[in-house]
Parts: structure tokens; sequence; C-alpha cells
């Protein structure tokens, strides 16, 4: 017998979570920082609870999701037209999760006050990437729950309402947002939807090309109420449809495809066809777009929310990877240039989770109605800055992640493939990030942005007392300077806009400095101070801002 080298058994451990609430010291700094100790001694048992929840049952129920994703049935046997489309049955219990965990009921019931929204965005953290993005449904359902709020007439208020912020899984609905069209995804004037009036209700023909979460119960959508003269389309109009009917028939709605896309192929995002769709009106006639905004400024900071969670999530495994992967001798964790690496994305996930965060809690207080006006423009012009400046770091995070686990990374069942393919959506939907940029610069011009957000670097700067602060403040309140200094400059229209994504993303990481600044001043860790001189020191002079 010849005397081979035993072929060799062994295999890799894979990282394990545990509990994504109680391992991320960052999130729990944050909320005691932020949140009253009674809010803080309330919610702290759920959201342990719930930390654990998600790194456990819930990824499960997430990879089942990917792994079966959702199939249009367009006939029965019998030759039945049907358009049933049949989604994973971990999708259903996702969804289960998601009303009674009160992802979108907690910022209802306020049982917290203003306070509720930080909590709320806290659980949203902990679920959506253990959630195949179920996240997505529950944006545009906390979306239309807002939008009735402040439009909806009774019949809104009485039922939709009441399902979108129910707890209950058997009386939790959810809602569709449906805006693109052949004709426009970015530009949705061009709509060819159109709405006739019949006895007091409406009527919707046209085509609808990408509807995500196409198994909601409701969707808000836009059409016209007039036909276009001389080729000039008229303004659109906002209107809530039910997609069944009380007999369980589809309303007026063929569902023509399912998308392939390029990740969230958990989601089933269709394209549709409306032949007859009764709707109702909500807006004004001809103020759909601003009425809308309502439900898509929302959408938006679930969409950052959404965009750090996924950061914070394949750093953990990242993290956790670092301690059982050997190379060299040791574990790649004690290999400098590897911990490194590893250090600055922490860095990144932590300054990007601090923009949505802080969202939140700017939402809490206009829910509560004691936002002042500046907290409101503020929220304005963040929010389109917090959403284009979250999803290009999530994307970016997401591939350096890959390499963290090596070839492993790029296999599919390890699971880490899937987080770069849902995150590159992040980017588009909900507005791409030259969209976003010129959202800003409407912010700008019409919601008084620029002194609200002056006013928000003042206050935070003069509050800064810490003496290991000082230098920190100093290039800062610089930074500030020199945006203002740049946009005072700017002479005509073509300039603001060609400058639009630089001031965005100057903006951005100005904010994500000033409030690293506020959170060390209440919570002085020195690894927090590390944190902000790296920021300052590298991400802040990535962005110049020059006119071409
Ligand atoms: C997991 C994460 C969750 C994410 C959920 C994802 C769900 C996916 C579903 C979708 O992707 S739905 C499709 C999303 N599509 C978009 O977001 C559209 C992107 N395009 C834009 O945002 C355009 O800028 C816009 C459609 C708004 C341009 O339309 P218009 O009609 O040319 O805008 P215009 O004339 O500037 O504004 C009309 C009014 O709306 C103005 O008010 P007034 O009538 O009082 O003058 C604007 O000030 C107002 N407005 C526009 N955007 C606003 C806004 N008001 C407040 N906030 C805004 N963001």
């Amino acid at each position: 017998m010849k005397n081979h080298t035993p072929y060799s058994n062994f295999h890799q451990d894979e990282p394990l979570l545990t509990n994504e609430y109680t391992q991320d010291e960052f999130l729990q700094d944050y909320l005691e920082t932020y949140l009253p100790n009674e809010v803080m001694n309330e919610i702290r048992p759920d959201l342990e609870r719930f930390g654990k929840k998600v790194a456990t049952e819930l990824i499960e129920y997430a990879n089942a999701c990917e792994n079966n994703p959702p199939k249009l049935i367009s006939f029965n046997a019998w030759g039945e037209r049907v358009d049933e489309i049949k989604v994973a049955p971990e999708w259903e219990k996702l969804e289960a999760v998601a009303a009674e965990e009160g992802l979108v009921a907690i910022g209802y019931e306020r049982k917290y006050g203003a306070h509720s929204r930080l909590y709320q965005f806290a659980k949203l953290y902990l679920y959506t990437p253990s959630s195949a993005i179920y996240t997505c449904p529950l944006a545009m359902s906390d979306g239309a729950a807002r939008l009735i709020e402040k439009y909806g007439d009774n019949f809104l208020k009485d039922g939709p309402y009441k399902g979108l912020t129910s707890r209950n899984p058997k009386t939790f609905l959810t809602s569709g947002q449906w805006m693109t069209e052949r004709t426009g995804g970015s530009d949705v004037s061009r709509s060819m939807t159109f709405a006739y009036e019949e006895n007091g209700e409406y009527i919707l023909k046209g085509h609808k090309w990408f509807t995500s979460a196409i198994t909601a119960d409701m969707a808000f959508t836009l059409a016209s109420t007039e036909q276009p003269i001389d080729g000039k389309r008229a303004p659109l109009s906002l209107f809530y449809l039910p997609i069944r009917k009380e007999d369980g028939s589809l309303n007026g709605i063929e569902v023509e495809a399912l998308k392939d896309k390029l990740g969230t192929k958990a989601l089933p995002t269709a394209q549709l066809s409306l032949t007859g769709t009764q709707a109702r009106l909500v807006s004004e006639k001809g103020k759909g777009v601003k009425s809308i905004s309502t439900l898509f400024n929302v959408t938006r900071i679930y969409n950052a929310i959404s965009s750090v969670s996924y950061m914070r999530r394949a750093y953990a495994l990242s993290e956790s990877y670092s301690h059982i992967r050997e190379a060299f001798g040791k574990k790649i964790s004690e290999h400098i240039l590897h911990k490194k690496s590893l250090r600055n994305l922490e860095i990144a996930y932590q300054s990007n989770t601090i923009l949505p965060l802080y969202l939140s809690q700017l939402l809490g207080r206009e829910d509560c109605l004691v936002a002042t006006e500046k907290e409101i423009a503020l929220l304005r012009i963040l929010t389109p800055i917090a959403k284009l400046y979250t999803a290009k770091s999530s994307i970016q995070s997401a591939s350096e992640h890959i390499e963290m686990f090596g070839g492993l990374g790029y296999l599919e069942d390890t699971n880490i493939p899937v987080m770069l393919r849902n995150v590159q959506t992040l980017s588009i939907w909900e507005g791409t990030t030259n969209i976003l940029s010129l959202d800003m610069l409407r912010a700008i011009e019409k919601d008084n942005g620029l002194p609200a957000f002056q006013d928000f670097a003042k206050d935070i700067l003069n509050n800064i007392s810490k003496e290991e602060l000082q230098e920190a403040k100093n290039i800062i309140s610089d930074k500030v300077k020199i945006l203002f200094s740049f946009i005072s400059k700017l002479s005509n229209k073509d300039e603001w806009e060609a400058s639009a994504r630089d001031i965005a993303f100057f903006i951005g990481e100005t904010a994500i400095a000033l409030l690293w600044l506020d959170l060390i001043q209440k919570c002085p860790k020195e690894k927090y101070f590390n944190a902000l001189n790296y920021w300052i020191k590298f991400k802040m002079n990535e962005n110049t801002l020059e006119i071409d």
C-alpha cells in the first residue's frame, strides 16, 4: 500500500450571529444616548428579544424566500385567467412577524410620543437584512398610513389606515405605491394612466411598469383626470385603490409579468395593466405628485435605514468570520491589514447609520406636531441626502464585504452575494442619486433647506464643549463655511444643477460629522473619537466643491 497524503477533511466554520441588538454596541449607545431612561427601560427587553429573533429564526425565513422566489400563475388548469402570485410561505411569516412586532404600528401608536419613530426605526434596522426585503411593503405601507393621516377622508381613516397600523397579522394590511410607467420612472409626469369619472367614482385605465409588492391589499397611484391637449399632459392626481374587489377578484387589474430583477428576487415586482380599476380620488385634482411625496418621503427614510442595516449586517458577518478563519498561521482578525479594513467598514456602517436614525427622530417630532419649522425644513432637505448617500455607501460596503470572505464571499450558498444584489436597488428605486440630488435643490428652493441646515450646524457646534473635540469642531465648522461659500458663488440654474450631486454628498458627509460630534459630546467613548477623526481625515476629503 502506497503512503498517500491523507486528503483534508477540513471544513470552514461559518460565521454565526447570535443577537443583532446586544452585539451592536453602536446601536445600543445611540439609543441609550438619545432616548430617555424610562423609554429605554421599557423598550430594551423588546430590542434584546428581537435582536435574537432576527439573528436566528428570521434569517431562515429570509433564506427560504430568496431560494423560492414568487411565481406568477396567469391561468388555472381550466383556462381561466387568475393572475395569482405564489410567494414562499415564509414571505407570509415575515409579514406576520412585521405586524406582531409593530414595525409600522409603533410609529402610529406613538406610545413614546416623538421618540416612537426612533424605536420603530431601530427595529426596522434589525429586521431588514433578515426580511428578504419585506421592508419594501412595510415602507410603502408606512408611507400610505402617513398619507392617510394627512390627507385621508373618513373612509380611508376608518378602514385602510387601521389595517396598515394593525399589530394583528389577520387584520394587518399593506399598501403599494405605483408610480412608474413605461414613459417615466424618474419623470412620472409622463404618465399615460387616465382616470374617468363615473357616478362619482373613478375608473383607472393605463399601465404600471414596476409595481412592487403586488401582493399588497391596496395601492396609491397617480393618474390624470384630463386627456392631453395638443400633446400636453395634464398634471396628475392621486388615487387610492383596493387591489381586490369584495368578491376576491382583482380590481380591474391584469398582472402581465413579474419582473426579472438583479436582486430583491423574493419581492414580487409586477408589470400591470389597469383595465378599469375602481379608485378613489385622494388629492386635489392635479396635486397628485405633491400629495404622494408625503408617502415617498417616508419610503426614502426607510430606504436609508435599509441601506445602513445591510452595512451593519455585512459587517457583523465579516467580523465574526475574522475570528474563525485562519490564514498564514493566525486568525485573519490578527492580520493588521485585515483588521484595519474591517475597522474602516465598521466606521462606515456606524457613520452612515447616524443619518437615518437622526431622521427618524425628526420624523417623530414632525408626526407629533412638536417639530419646529426649522426641523421640518431640515427633515425635508436631509431626506433625499440621506437616501442617496447611504445607498451608495451600502453598495460600496457590500462589495468590500464580499472580499472579506475571499472566494467564499462569491458563492451563492454563503448568502453573502445576495446582499450586494439587494442593496444595488437602493440607489435606484425611490429615486436615483441624480433625481434625489435634484430633489435636494427643490428642498433648497422651495422649503428653506439651507438655512435649516446652517442652523442645525450652528446649534451642534455651539454645544460642543469637550476639550478633546475642539480640533474636530473647528475642522467641521470650516467645512460648513466652505459649503456656504461655494453655494454663494453659484450664479445660474445650470451651475446649481451641475453641482447638485457634489453638494448633496458634501452635506451628507458634513451632517454625519456634525452628528458624530453631538453623539460623542454625550457619549464620549474613545472608539467614537477615533471614528470621527477617521471620518474627518479620509471621508470628508473625498468630495470637493468646484464649479465645472
Ligand atoms: C427597503 C426600502 C424601502 C423602499 C421602498 C421601495 C418601494 C419601491 C417602489 C418604487 O420604486 S415607486 C417609484 C419611485 N419613484 C420615484 O421616487 C420617482 C422619482 N422621481 C421624482 O422624485 C421626481 O423628482 C418627481 C416625480 C417628484 C418629479 O415630478 P414633477 O411633477 O416633475 O415634480 P415637480 O413639478 O417639481 O413637483 C410637483 C410638486 O411636488 C411640487 O409642489 P407644488 O405643487 O406645491 O409646487 C413639489 O415641490 C412637490 N414635491 C416634489 N418632490 C417632493 C415634493 N414635495 C415634498 N417632497 C418631495 N420630495
